[in-house]
């Protein structure tokens, strides 16, 4: 084999906050115990296969600019082996216990169905092979249903129910993959599930056929035995101009309707939360109050740019804020930090990928321990929790306990003559305790 595209950089490991080395992390020490886990078994980090091995750096206005040696060639088994030797010498310099792929990321380009079917499984050995060789594990995988032209209109939303076959076929099959490598999650991104021009959109049939796919979808996980968890990620649009997931609220509501509200958990990704004009921890916070929380894909927006930029993350508040809610509601079962994140199309070298990876890597961490600080100090809970204390008694009690009806709580409001005293919120003084433990 010819040496790794990799091989001039050294494993990345722990060197502590002083550390003056851009390869190693200033604060990811996957041993370190925190709230009685290692920072691995909390964090759970994976790199995503599509942008940092698939993408060659094209962009509407021109060419790819990365110049990967796998890049090079037809798509074949040949290349996509070579692809893999590299991914994986890249997760293990990295020292990330994850990884994550679309169907089509992995394999060779096939056109037929058939081929399709041979093609996947064919390389699908030889990532169990690396896995086991490595040690590295599957967070999820998924089915691309969205790139090839055939998937223009959709995939299970198609009009032709011949493109929704060709789309339940890839999704059957990469469930399978999923399942055969212990993959602890699969997830469906709706890619082209939304429409671009209502005037030749059937909206009502497509929800109708999107909720068919997915009851599908979950059908086949019990029949093929699989344990992990089913997650939709999301996101208002791109590329179509409304997409059917727009948030997790709308996802929340598409489930319920379909009966697939225990079955299914959400994958949020940040710069999706902030297209929908939401917070990313506003996301989080909802999918756990909703029992779907699942897993996150990290990345960011651009606050000037309305699209899907997919950087990586880099604001600390920001992602103190979503740790501190995803440590609130318990921290991750099957989910982990995927980073669903590209270096930019100037970041031409090998170290680049390095870097934006170390970076995000570094910048959770350092979230998580100031999460962490702020779970254990309990300030805001404590607050929350005594901002509510009036519902736990009285006649708040009995509004929720359902002992008193609507005319009840009018006529408590009369004879008790109330007169509700005004309470500060206190935003600026929680603001101002938020700022203190961004370090
Ligand atoms: C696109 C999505 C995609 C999913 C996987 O915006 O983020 O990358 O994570 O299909
Ligand atoms: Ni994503
Ligand atoms: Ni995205």
């Amino acid at each position: 084999m010819t040496a790794s595209y990799f091989a001039d950089i050294p494993k990345v490991e722990f060197k502590g906050p002083d550390s003056e080395d851009p390869f190693s992390y200033r604060y990811y020490d996957r041993s370190q115990i925190v709230l009685g886990k290692t920072m691995e078994e909390h964090l759970r980090f994976a790199v995503c296969y599509w942008h940092t091995f698939c993408w060659d750096g094209f962009d509407v206005f021109g060419a790819g600019t990365f110049n990967r040696p796998w890049h090079a060639g037809d798509l074949d088994q040949a290349a996509a082996e070579r692809k893999l030797d590299e991914a994986f010498a890249f997760f293990t310099r990295l020292g990330v216990p994850y990884f994550c792929f679309h169907d089509v990321d992995v394999m060779a380009a096939a056109e037929t169905p058939a081929d399709h079917v041979r093609h996947l499984s064919a390389i699908v050995d030889k990532i169990a092979d690396k896995m086991a060789e490595t040690g590295v594990n599957l967070l999820w995988g998924t089915a691309n249903v969205f790139s090839h032209p055939r998937y223009m209109a959709g995939g299970a939303t198609n009009p032709d129910p011949d493109v929704a076959a060709f789309a339940a076929l890839q999704v059957a099959h990469a469930m399978e993959a999923t399942h055969k490598l212990n993959g602890e999650n699969y997830v469906l991104w709706g890619g082209r599930e939304g429409y671009d021009c209502l005037l030749n959109t059937d909206m009502r049939r497509e929800l109708d056929q999107l909720g068919r796919f997915l009851t599908m979808v979950v059908e086949h996980k019990h029949k093929i035995g699989f344990e992990g968890t089913i997650l939709i990620e999301p996101k208002p649009h791109e590329p179509t101009k409304h997409q059917y997931d727009t948030d997790v609220a709308t996802v929340y509501g598409f489930l319920k309707r379909y009966g697939l509200e225990n079955e299914v958990r959400v994958n949020i990704e940040a710069n999706h939360a902030t297209l929908a004009g939401h917070s990313f921890e506003h996301e989080i916070a909802l999918a756990s109050d909703l029992g779907i929380f699942g897993s996150v894909d990290m990345n960011r927006g651009d606050p000037q740019n309305g699209w899907d930029t997919d950087q990586f993350p880099n604001d600390l508040r920001e992602i103190t804020l979503a740790l501190y809610y995803i440590l609130k509601s318990g921290g991750f079962t099957t989910g982990g930090f995927n980073f669903d994140a590209k270096v930019r199309r100037q970041s031409i070298d090998a170290e680049d990928l390095f870097h934006g990876h170390i970076g995000a890597i570094d910048l959770t961490a350092r979230a998580f321990l100031n999460a962490a600080a702020m779970l254990e100090d309990n300030v805001i809970s404590q607050f929350v929790e005594d901002r509510y204390a009036g519902w736990k008694t009285g006649i708040g009690a009995q509004m929720l306990g359902r002992d008193a009806s609507l005319a009840d709580v009018a006529a408590y409001a009369v004879d008790q003559n109330i007169q509700p005293a005004l309470k500060s919120g206190r935003q600026e003084w929680l603001e101002n305790y938020l700022t203190r433990h961004v370090k």
